[in-house]
């Protein structure tokens, strides 16, 4: 049995080793403007995964990987038997993805082990890193998708039968690259969950302050419209006859904006997703399938503009002569983590010297779907201009360290409570 050994409050991680693992994981699915896609359970996600789960061995981690895909590499504490603290993120990207989003939190992970390593450091609880399947949802709607049947908020059977917007089905895809686990799925339960990630907001880059300990996240609304007109010649059809699905996917667009003017605020929303049917210039589109993605940190003002947007769809459809019908691909309602781990963050923070402040995050994270089943919290540093889920994303090497120095003196402390 390892005795517990506390490391001075001097450890800090290697900076270098850190990117230099970001960057071999971001040439897995580079795209030529040097950004990155790995579509979850694609076979970049799977050379990623690989990859991966080869650090994770080389660490001396033991790795188990659950039937919806999640990866867990445990690292042993003095106290066996005791629940172990989580760290983790996501390595899959949308398709026009950056190097940083997920990747950090899952290397971060890693290098804080590497770090005790080093320092012979055995901590009281186990440790834990993770990476969870379809956070990014861009491929099997909804994000956070293996987080959320981990902590058993979906069924494994609906989360294996998910369509993906190829027509792939997850379970077989999940076959397909090797990762249908077998270990429990729910475990390990954590008894605490700490995730390191880029902010991909301009917050912190606008202050210029290195991390922000995040204590809330707000709530997401996803769905699919999809609108049925009629298909008809662009010439010759008088305007008062059209049934027009290309306006009408435009004009909800177009109300989104106005709603989010409206309502000001935190109030969000976009369409980032448009198909037309049959697509041709000359042809009044019979068909359109669109998504909204709405936002707001306010439940009730998140409730107010789905029904602001049903509202409108129902007149459009009545004044358009077309039909409208709509799909929900994902609904979370606004999450406060646990204010003992931010405090915990903040105070670590505040220990190496970083400057930092509490903060809210725009986007979904595995944090919040483990926040159901554990204290949970979240570090943010700074994405440069605020851009994510873009080529251009990035961070400083400066503050990709300080978030990994801050990520393991928070782990160690919460690593070392009963
Ligand atoms: O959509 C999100 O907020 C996250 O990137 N999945
Ligand atoms: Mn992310
Ligand atoms: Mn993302």
């Amino acid at each position: 049995m390892t005795k517990e050994s506390r490391p001075s409050s001097a450890l800090r991680i290697d900076g270098q080793r850190l990117v230099a693992r970001l960057e071999e994981l971001a040439a897995i699915g580079a795209t030529e403007n040097g950004g990155c896609c790995r579509l979850a359970l694609s076979d970049d996600d799977r050379r990623g995964r690989d990859l991966v789960v080869g650090w994770m061995r080389e660490l001396g981690l033991a790795v188990s990987i659950d039937p919806i895909g999640n990866v867990f590499g445990r690292r042993a504490g003095s106290a066996a038997d005791a629940e172990p603290v989580m760290t983790g993120s996501h390595i899959d990207t949308v398709r026009t993805g950056g190097r940083y989003d997920g990747n950090l939190g899952v290397l971060g992970g890693l290098e804080v082990v590497a770090a005790l390593n080093d320092a012979g450091v055995t901590t009281r609880r186990p440790l834990v890193v993770a990476f969870f399947t379809d956070e990014e949802g861009a491929r099997f709607a909804p994000d956070m998708l293996g987080s959320l049947t981990h902590v058993g908020g979906l069924a494994l059977a609906p989360a294996l039968a998910t369509v993906a917007i190829d027509g792939k089905v997850l379970g077989e895809e999940l076959e397909r690259i090797g990762y249908a686990g077998k270990s429990a799925l729910g475990e390990p339960r954590a008894h605490a969950f700490v995730e390191l990630h880029i902010e991909q907001g301009p917050v912190l880059d606008i202050e210029g302050v290195s991390i922000g300990a995040v204590e809330n996240l707000q709530g997401i609304s996803w769905q699919e419209i999809e609108i049925v007109g009629q298909s008809n010649h662009a010439g010759t059809t008088p305007m008062r006859l059209r049934h027009d699905a290309g306006y009408c996917a435009a004009a909800i667009a177009h109300f989104v904006r106005d709603l989010t003017r409206e309502m000001k605020g935190d109030q969000v929303g976009t369409v980032g997703k448009i198909d037309l049917y049959p697509n041709l210039i000359n042809v009044i589109a019979a068909r359109a399938t669109l998504t909204v993605d709405l936002r707001n940190t306010d439940e009730k003002l998140l409730l107010a503009a789905e029904a602001r947007l049903a509202a409108f769809l129902l007149q459009l459809a009545r004044v358009e002569g077309v039909e409208i019908s709509t799909r929900s691909l994902a609904r979370f309602e606004p999450v406060s983590f646990d204010q003992g781990v931010v405090a915990t963050i903040e105070a670590v923070a505040a220990r190496l010297g970083y400057s930092q402040r509490r903060m809210t995050s725009g986007a979904g994270h595995d944090a919040q779907m483990l926040s159901r089943v554990c204290p949970a919290a979240m570090i943010f540093v700074p994405s440069i201009k605020g851009i994510s889920h873009n080529p251009a994303e990035d961070t400083a090497a400066a503050d990709l360290e300080a978030g990994a120095n801050v990520l393991l003196h928070t782990l160690l402390e919460l690593a070392s409570r009963e």
